[in-house]
């Protein structure tokens, strides 16, 4: 199948550098997806963009580059509830990558069961209205009730205006809850402004929460360039994630969001997302807690 990719779309950066910083051993990407390639795994009609393809081999090869150990490959809207080119990279990938699926609520349990075979253990419910058409919640209640059943988990994808209407459901859910991107936070607003403020009570209430620190590139509003004096880029974004880091070290990952869907103004170097993470888990422990502990524990238990 040929597909046009959405006119603007940026590929993946065709030469990251090779990353400064040394990730400590066993480093889970905690975050990135694959897309088709559409040949074989075409996209979701219902799907908001059409992207590049971006494949489990070179998914592979950017995990090697980037020195992590591991990958979990979260479902990606473009595929809709077609989880076939997920489940066929976390085969591909000799017990290396786990998976978050979409799945609707007319799941049978025997696909569930296969899906955990190959190494799912999430679902994501999407609340990003750009990207997806609504859900009902009854019907994500259902899916969730399901999936407790099998130890996953449920992660949550929505803009942080949204979350005082979303609160009740998410609080709700039976699960631990992972928030994609810190829940979009507006990073021109102070660290210490109110709407920052509500996420992270929505953490410290509600003991199963965890967040993704990832995306500085997507949330960031100055870019990638270092500015006079600075030492890193996207240092708009970096006191929020840091506090999330220093208040909850047990419930953070990060993911790199390779290959970056929906990005128009530029794509990053994926070398210098990963220089990003020691200004926001400035020690070895806190390092080690986002990038293998806290991945392990939740995608890989029974190495533990
Ligand atoms: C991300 C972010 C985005 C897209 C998706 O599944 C998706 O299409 O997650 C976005 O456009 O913000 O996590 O990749």
């Amino acid at each position: 199948m040929h597909a046009t990719k959405t006119p603007g779309w940026l590929d993946w950066h065709p030469a990251p550098s090779r990353p400064r910083f040394a990730l400590p051993a066993g480093a889970v990407d905690a975050h990135c997806h694959v897309f088709g390639p559409a040949a074989e795994f075409p996209y979701a009609p219902e799907r908001k963009y059409t992207p590049c393809d971006a494949g489990k081999r070179e998914l592979f090869a950017l995990r090697d580059h980037l020195g992590f150990a591991r990958n979990v490959i979260v479902q990606a809207t473009c595929h809709g509830a077609d989880n076939r080119a997920l489940v066929d990279a976390c085969r591909a990938s000799n017990g290396r990558a786990r998976g978050v699926a979409t799945v609707r609520r007319d799941i049978g349990d025997d696909e569930l069961k296969a899906l955990h075979e190959a190494g799912v253990r999430g679902v994501r419910f999407n609340f990003v209205k750009r990207l997806v058409d609504f859900t009902p919640k009854e019907d994500l209640m259902d899916i969730a009730g399901r999936i407790a059943a099998l130890g996953w988990h449920v992660v949550i994808y929505f803009e942080a205006r949204d979350l005082p209407e979303l609160w009740d459901f998410f609080t709700a859910l039976p699960t631990i809850v992972v928030v994609d991107h810190m829940g979009r936070p507006d990073v021109g607003q102070p660290v210490d402004g109110p709407e920052f403020a509500l996420f992270l009570e929505f953490m410290r209430r509600h003991p199963n929460v965890w967040s993704k620190v990832s995306c500085p590139e997507r949330l960031s509003l100055r870019g990638p360039a270092a500015l006079d004096g600075e030492t890193h880029p996207y240092r708009d974004v970096a006191p929020f994630a840091r506090r999330i880091v220093e208040q909850f070290p047990d419930r953070v990952l990060w993911g790199t969001d390779w290959p970056h869907p929906n990005l128009k103004d530029h794509m990053p170097d994926d070398g210098l997302l990963v220089d990003f993470i020691p200004h926001i888990a400035p020690t070895p422990e806190l390092q080690r807690k986002l990038l293998v502990d806290n991945p392990m524990r939740l995608y890989w238990p029974e190495e533990r």
